[in-house]
């Protein structure tokens, strides 16, 4: 069986979750149940990064040990993905004792092949990035320019890696398959970052005085291992680390566009320094905003989404965040926006072609699925569909996806009008009525199944009610070999049971969606 093996960037624990978090880990969720439909042995590992200084200066300032501080947060990112119905193989947490014995045996390797030394090293160094920030580089006032903070003088004796012996290595494995570094856009970035002389060696352990709360250097009591080379080293213990479960090469690395010089550069240099194969790819996606700003504490628009998924559900969360906006760019998140998209497509669009179509089969057709095999432009559409949202998912088009489900729904609404099968039915015309509505039913059946990786709530509803006892989730296991699903079943008996979807109301009973989206910042903000 084919492999497909998905990880997310692993978040800081210095804070709760917000929506631009939620945006990557569903968008790993629903590549893990695509490839799972598809019939694909898929594991998807997210997690949380718990070392560090933000989060040993965050434990402090609330009063606690860091150990008794992660804990509480990595709760919270996990309760949070169960809400949105993202379901991950594995959620790891890097203060696990099984992650530090991979970290450090990785160490290890790098140290046995003479890649790492020691070196003493001044520069800046900015807690929110953990990561040292060129002089030329901060802003006017001095400061880190995605912070807004000054940098710390940090002056010290570290371990170095030599990332310079892998330069053309890694410019090597970036070029020769440019299908490992997307979109193409940010592999040209890094290609770029590559030839600035600035990116070489780099230090990989920080002095006990400066940095506790981390993984020990094995053999040094005095020195602690960066933060970086631990979080990305998740993604290899994840795969069973240098025992292996079968996973390892991760296929895919989703991260966000501003970490792509850590899993693009020092992650490909630091896996073939240790022996370690590397991933198949990265892709980064854009950032979310929040009606149209940054996210950002001060602004107080930090969307909680567990607050979110209270309001409008999960599949409505799930769905609005990747059906307006491309996937590989900056996307905007908004009540309205969810609120319109929500209604008008999937509870009027697709819920008013389920709803319609059985009540005509419950009232023409003794409920049950007509036998015939109407051929008509419709259906050659329906048996489009999966080739088509095959190839926006590839290209991870998420929104190309969607709007092809969309296209045929709407098609097929249009067609019902056009055939008007309550009229055949009514005029004695049982058999042109019935093809009207098998390949209605047709549609619906893969609309479940190709909106089942973005909605798996709403496509699991829409299962039920046309008839199937099993779970849409599962169809992968029984896909034949030709990846062909069978039709419809005729003679399988719906269950109508009303609106899959109930159209969202706003709290005033009206249609200011903003407010809704600003109401559900506002109890996130008065949650902490
Ligand atoms: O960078 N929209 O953690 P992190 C979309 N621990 N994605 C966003 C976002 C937004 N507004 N804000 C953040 C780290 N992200 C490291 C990763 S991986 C080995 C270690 C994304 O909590 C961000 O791009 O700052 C990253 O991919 C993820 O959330 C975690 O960010």
């Amino acid at each position: 069986m084919e492999k497909f093996y998905v990880t997310t960037a692993i978040d800081y624990v210095n804070a709760s979750p917000h929506i631009g978090h939620a945006y990557e880990k569903i968008a790993a969720d629903v590549l893990a149940r695509f490839h799972r439909i598809r019939g694909k042995d898929v594991f998807f590992l997210t997690g949380v990064d718990e070392h560090g200084i933000k989060v040993e200066r965050t434990a402090a300032a609330a009063g606690k040990s860091p150990q008794e501080f992660v804990d509480e947060m990595s709760a919270k990112f996990k309760a949070a993905w169960e809400k949105l119905n993202v379901v991950p193989d594995r959620f790891i947490r890097t203060t696990e004792d099984e992650h530090k014995k991979v970290v450090q045996e990785m160490f290890r390797r790098m140290q046995e092949k003479g890649d790492i030394y020691k070196s003493s090293y001044t520069g800046h160094y900015c807690e929110g990035c953990e990561d040292f920030v060129r002089e030329r580089d901060l802003d006017e006032q001095g400061n880190c320019p995605n912070h807004k903070k000054p940098p710390r003088q940090v002056s010290e004796e570290n371990y170095f890696f030599k990332l310079s012996k892998y330069k053309d290595a890694i410019r090597k494995w970036m070029t020769e398959d440019p299908s490992r570094v997307q979109p193409d856009g940010r592999r040209k970035e890094v290609l770029n970052q590559l030839e600035d002389p600035e990116v070489t060696d780099f230090s990989v352990s920080r002095s006990k005085n400066s940095l506790k709360w981390g993984i020990p250097v094995p053999g040094d009591e005095d020195q602690v291992i960066y933060v970086w080379i631990d979080a990305l080293t998740n993604y290899f213990t994840g795969g069973g680390g240098f025992e292996g479960n079968g996973y390892w090469p991760a296929t895919l690395h989703l991260v966000g566009k501003d970490i792509i010089k850590f899993h693009c550069i020092y992650w490909p240099a630091m896996l073939m320094a240790a022996g370690v194969e590397l991933p198949a790819g990265v892709f980064a996606h854009g950032f979310i905003t929040v009606e149209g700003q940054k996210i950002s504490k001060s602004l107080g628009n930090v969307i909680d989404p567990i607050a979110l998924v209270e309001q409008y559900g999960a599949d409505a969360v799930r769905y609005s965040l990747f059906s307006g906006s491309a996937f590989d760019q900056d996307g905007d998140f908004s009540g309205k926006e969810l609120i319109r998209r929500v209604n008008s497509e999937l509870a009027n669009n697709v819920g008013n072609l389920l709803n319609r179509s059985l009540t005509l089969v419950d009232k023409n057709c003794g409920g049950k699925i007509p036998d015939c095999q109407p051929e008509n432009l419709v259906r050659k559409q329906a048996n489009l569909i999966h080739e088509t949202v095959d190839e926006h998912m590839k290209k991870y088009d998420f929104s190309g996806a969607i709007n092809a489900i969309l296209a045929l729904v709407d098609q097929a609404n249009k067609y019902m009008n056009d055939e008007k099968p309550w009229t055949l039915f009514k005029e004695g015309k049982q058999k042109e009525g019935e093809e009207v509505l098998f390949t209605c039913l047709e549609v619906l059946r893969r609309t479940a199944m190709n909106l089942y990786p973005f909605t798996p709530e709403l496509s699991q509803k829409m299962w039920y009610q046309l008839g199937y006892d099993d779970e849409v989730g599962k169809i992968g296991d029984s896909i034949r070999d030709d990846g062909f699903f069978d039709l419809i079943p005729a003679g399988q008996t719906v269950r109508n049971q009303g609106p899959i979807f109930k159209r969202i109301e706003d709290g005033d009973g009206g249609t200011d969606g903003d407010k809704a989206g600003s109401e559900v910042a506002k109890s996130a903000k008065g949650k902490k």
